[in-house]
């Protein structure tokens, strides 16, 4: 089978890149989380096939009809909330949480990355019988698109983590600030809105020193995101990409690596398995 012994060499040779590079950006976007059972927003079975993101994902629906909106994200947060992080979201954590000069960049908005990290520390801590079970501030992800489990207040700005059910009922029971009683909404990037400059700069910075940008699961279409891999080409770095199918980002990429995240992630971050395994 010619196609096996292709994606076989590119592993080898990606793996060989990863091993040698001294700084490593992974970007990641939806399809990372695909395996989970998280759907992706483009595609056969994406979310925009039955949802027109300009109905439900820019702020000006959100002020035509917040209880729709609210209505779909209540509904993701359940269906987001009963997933679990895949085997590439644990070969990411490791590979954040063992090396340094590693860096994570999501455009993802499900968390699970961060419950992997909260795993791959846990099971550290259970093997060395350490009582330290806390995330290193550097393996974080720099989360380019917010996240599903916070709030935003329409009035006063205010940010809080937020896991309870929405009750999209009616305009009266959507959820409202404590603070100042105006709407609350996702704290979501929307189309049409910047990034926050702080983590947009902290993800450009990562782009343009990475000797490697591994770009996994990403459609490449939405920026200012897909224009990160770009930063690390012009500045004389590579760029490698996991992904089912092709993107614009292909173009770009040393090398492409068809398949799924859950299979490729663990074969291209962790150690050989010793031969006598
Ligand atoms: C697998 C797999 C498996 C599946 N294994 N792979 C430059 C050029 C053109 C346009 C623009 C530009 N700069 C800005 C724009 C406008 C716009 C934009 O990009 N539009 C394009 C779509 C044309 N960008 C914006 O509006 C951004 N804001 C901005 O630039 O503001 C400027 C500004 C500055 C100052 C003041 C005011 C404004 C904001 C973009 C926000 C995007 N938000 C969303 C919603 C987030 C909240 C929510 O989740 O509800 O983010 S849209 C949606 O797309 C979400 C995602 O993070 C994002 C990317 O999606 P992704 O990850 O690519 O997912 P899919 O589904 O598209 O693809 C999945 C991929 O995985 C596929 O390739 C599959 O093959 C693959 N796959 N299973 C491996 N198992
Ligand atoms: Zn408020």
């Amino acid at each position: 089978m010619p196609g096996v012994v292709d994606n076989l060499k590119e592993i080898a040779e990606a793996r060989r890149l990863l091993g040698s590079a001294r700084r490593i950006l992974i970007l990641t976007g939806a399809g990372v989380s695909a395996e989970s059972g998280v759907p992706t927003f483009r595609g056969p079975d994406g979310l925009w096939k039955t949802h027109r993101p300009e109905a439900l994902a820019t702020p000006e629906a959100f002020q035509a009809d917040p209880r729709l909106v609210w209505e779909w994200y209540g509904w993701r947060r359940e269906r987001v909330g009963a997933c679990r992080p895949n085997a590439a979201h644990a070969a990411i954590a490791r590979l954040t949480l063992g090396n340094e000069n590693a860096r994570l960049v999501t455009q993802n908005v499900d968390g699970l990355h961060e419950l992997a990290l909260e795993e791959a520390v846990s099971e550290g801590c259970s093997s060395t019988g350490s009582a330290e079970r806390a995330v290193p501030t550097r393996a974080a992800p720099i989360r380019l698109h917010g996240s599903l489990f916070r709030t935003r207040c329409t009035g006063c700005d205010d940010r809080t983590m937020d896991r309870r059910p929405v009750d999209a009922a009616s305009e009266a029971t959507l959820p409202r600030c404590k603070r100042c009683g105006a709407l609350l909404r996702p704290d979501v990037v929307w189309f049409g809105e910047g990034l926050d400059p702080e983590v947009l700069q902290r993800a450009m910075r990562s782009a343009e020193t990475a000797e490697i940008c591994l770009v996994v699961g990403t459609s490449g279409l939405v920026h200012p995101a897909a224009s990160l891999p770009l930063l690390t080409r012009e500045s004389g770095g590579v760029v490698l990409e996991v992904n089912l199918e092709s993107t614009p980002l292909t173009t770009i990429a040393m090398s492409s690596i068809r398949g799924r995240a859950g299979q490729i992630l663990p074969k291209l971050l962790e150690a050989e398995p010793e031969l006598n395994d």
